[in-house]
């Protein structure tokens, strides 16, 4: 399997992320990269490569035009308005305060574009997402161009980002790019399935009204966890899309035995869907000793994540979400990659 990566994640590293009523160092953090790579290299995934340019098009056909340019001029308009810290949203549209109109100054469109606050923009976030984004095209356009299977190292991660928003750490949805490139490239039908613990509300809402595209979603139950406000079993799909997106959450302390079983349905779904193409977003922050989440998967239920998932038999995309005990991210990414190719 063929790894595609970049050392430009490295340019973003915030400071700073609201957490429980503190500023705390960043739970997405440059070293998860760091624990990633270590494992590759001890598993023996030598085939890496850097990603190509980023082509826009398919960014372009899944992402706002608007909020594509606030993000890439984001940080010269921030020193041009005279601040200097990393940009923390504090004020978003919400229920009662919330119009279509951009507002003028770079604060009121900080808010305008985000969905949550503890993300941050800094001066190398642009850089990093750019790259990010570029890795999830270029994997997949080596899977559009024969290959069975690659891993897009993706840092940051994107399943939160929809077509007009950055927050829980994501920018550019790197899932729904991989995705839109396989259609630009010929597939009728795609599938996402999305293993994070947490509901990849920006890939659903992307995707909500195309039927082209099946969404799966294993994640806490968002009555529970974030994103909170989406995420729900009874969310299938509107107009076209009616029944492409499927919501499987799940409550606190979900072992392997339930989340494998959710995992069955999902499979089911993706394989009556008949797709030509599999992107998966593969979070480990399902992992039993993850800060922010509660699930209990263990690190060889990784192997069997990765196993059935290569029973779907599918050009298959891996891009990395999410995953935040640093120590064990490697060796659990590693273990779903390393249980697809020995299915
Ligand atoms: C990003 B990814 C809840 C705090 C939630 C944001 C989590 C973003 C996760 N009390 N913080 O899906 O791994
Ligand atoms: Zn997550």
């Amino acid at each position: 399997m063929e790894v595609i990566y970049s050392t430009d994640h490295a340019d973003h590293f915030p400071q700073g992320e609201i957490y429980e009523g503190q500023l705390i160092r960043p739970f997405e953090c440059p070293e998860r990269w760091d624990h990633i790579v270590a494992a590759l290299g001890v598993a023996g995934f030598d085939h890496r490569s850097g990603p190509d340019v980023l082509d826009f098009a398919a960014v372009h056909a899944v992402h706002d035009a608007n909020y594509v340019q606030f993000l890439q001029n984001f940080w010269a308009n921030w020193l041009a308005a005279g601040h200097t810290g990393e940009a923390i949203p504090t004020m978003f549209p919400v229920r009662g305060l919330c119009h279509d109109k951009i507002p003028a100054d770079i604060d009121g469109q900080l808010g305008f574009y985000a969905l949550a606050a503890e993300t941050s923009i800094t001066a190398g976030t642009w850089s990093a997402v750019e790259a990010s984004a570029s890795l999830a095209q270029t994997a997949q356009r080596r899977v559009s161009a024969g290959a069975s299977n690659a891993f897009a190292l993706c840092r940051p991660p994107g399943h939160h980002a929809s077509a007009d928003q950055f927050g829980g750490y994501c920018f550019l949805n790197n899932a729904a790019i991989a995705t839109q490139g396989f259609l630009n490239d010929g597939a009728q039908r795609v599938a996402v399935l999305d293993v994070d613990f947490h509901h990849g509300n920006g890939t659903q809402t992307i995707f909500y009204q195309r039927p082209e595209v099946l969404f799966v979603s294993l994640h806490g139950d968002p009555a529970e966890a974030f994103p909170y406000f989406l995420g729900y079993a009874e969310e299938t799909g509107q107009g076209p899309g009616e029944g492409t997106n499927l919501n499987l959450p799940l409550p606190s302390g979900t072992g392997f035995a339930q989340w494998a079983a959710a995992l069955e349905v999902g499979c089911e779904a993706i394989a009556n869907h008949r797709p030509d193409a599999l992107v998966v977003s593969l979070g480990v922050d399902t992992f039993k000793d993850d800060p922010i989440s509660f699930f209990k998967l263990d690190t060889p239920d990784y192997l069997r994540i990765g196993q059935r998932i290569a029973a779907l038999n599918l050009p298959t995309v891996y891009v990395m979400e999410g995953g935040y005990a640093v120590e064990e991210i490697g060796t659990n990414t590693v273990n779903v990659l390393l249980g697809h190719l020995n299915s």
